[in-house]
């Protein structure tokens, strides 16, 4: 468990920085939010990937010290760009949620601190879960749901298809946004199975849309795919296609060259 040890001190060392990767949508082409990820260079180990840290520091309970601060720094990028790019908003911050910080008895009072000590209403921040978090518990993770909307936090369900959930709770969820996982986006021009992706993305964006839900379609690489999802209406795209997970820096000069 070096890594635990390593993690630790990462957070007191203030290794970590927010990458901030734009949301566009798909009819303007504009710039419609960001989803935070999170990036580790450890004084250490260099740069550490979120695939190898992340689960290390759900298993240990670190995401939870470690999630507060990506909340608050995420809050704070939000309502600071908020008013240097007035004109743009509503910019909408999408922060990632684990299942550690879900199951956290005072999580909504923690959310609650952290807007108002950043002075942003709860509106600016959509905060994504998986189907997974949701099953466990299904009427607890409604009720939960429900009073984090009514802080003004909207919802997403991230990676949508590939975990396990059950369509017949979807509807009961109070959500805002399904996110079409990559690996089917990714899959819908190559390979031999290929058109049976581009049905499998067309019936997730059909059944968000039923459920008068937007839809992000992720991993959007080539223009092609893109084209594809527009045909579908699909509201919003993200990728490299758009853009790679950016700095602040790069994410503001983005913000204003494209606004
Ligand atoms: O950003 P990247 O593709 O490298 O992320 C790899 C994994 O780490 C993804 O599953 C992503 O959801 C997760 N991840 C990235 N940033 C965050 C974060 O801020 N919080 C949580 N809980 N997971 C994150
Ligand atoms: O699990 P989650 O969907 O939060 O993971 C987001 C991860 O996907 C981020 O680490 C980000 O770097 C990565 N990502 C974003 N856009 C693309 C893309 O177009 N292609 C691929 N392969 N990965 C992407
Ligand atoms: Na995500
Ligand atoms: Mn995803």
């Amino acid at each position: 468990w070096q890594l635990e040890t390593d993690l630790r001190l990462g957070l007191k060392h203030q290794e970590f920085r927010l990458y901030y990767q734009p949301i566009i949508s798909l009819k303007t082409k504009k710039i419609a939010g960001f989803e935070a990820l999170v990036r580790w260079q450890s004084s250490k180990r260099g740069f550490v990937s979120p695939g190898d840290f992340i689960p290390v520091a759900e298993e240990t309970g670190l995401i939870v010290p470690l999630g507060k601060w990506i909340l608050e720094e995420a809050c704070r990028q939000v309502s600071d760009w908020h008013e240097k790019f007035p004109h743009i908003s509503p910019l909408i911050m999408s922060v990632n949620l684990s299942g550690r910080q879900f199951a956290q008895p005072d999580l909504v009072k923690q959310i609650q601190d952290v807007l108002d000590g950043a002075k942003i209403d709860g509106d600016r921040i959509k905060l994504e879960i998986t189907e997974s978090m949701m099953m466990n518990d299904v009427e607890s993770a409604i009720e939960l749901l429900k009073r984090l909307k009514g802080l003004g936090l909207r919802i997403s369900i991230d990676d949508f298809g590939t975990g396990y959930s059950s369509l017949s709770y979807l509807h009961r969820f109070p959500i805002d946004t399904l996110k079409v996982d990559r690996s089917f986006v990714g899959r819908m021009e190559e390979g031999k199975d290929n058109e049976k992706y581009i049905q499998i993305v067309r019936t997730i964006v059909s059944l968000g849309h039923n459920l008068d839900l937007d839809v992000i379609a992720e991993g959007l690489e080539t223009e092609s795919q893109v084209k594809i999802l527009e045909d579908l209406n699909c509201e919003y795209g993200q990728g490299y296609f758009f853009s790679k997970p950016l700095s602040r820096e790069d994410a503001e000069d983005l913000l204003v060259k494209n606004p």
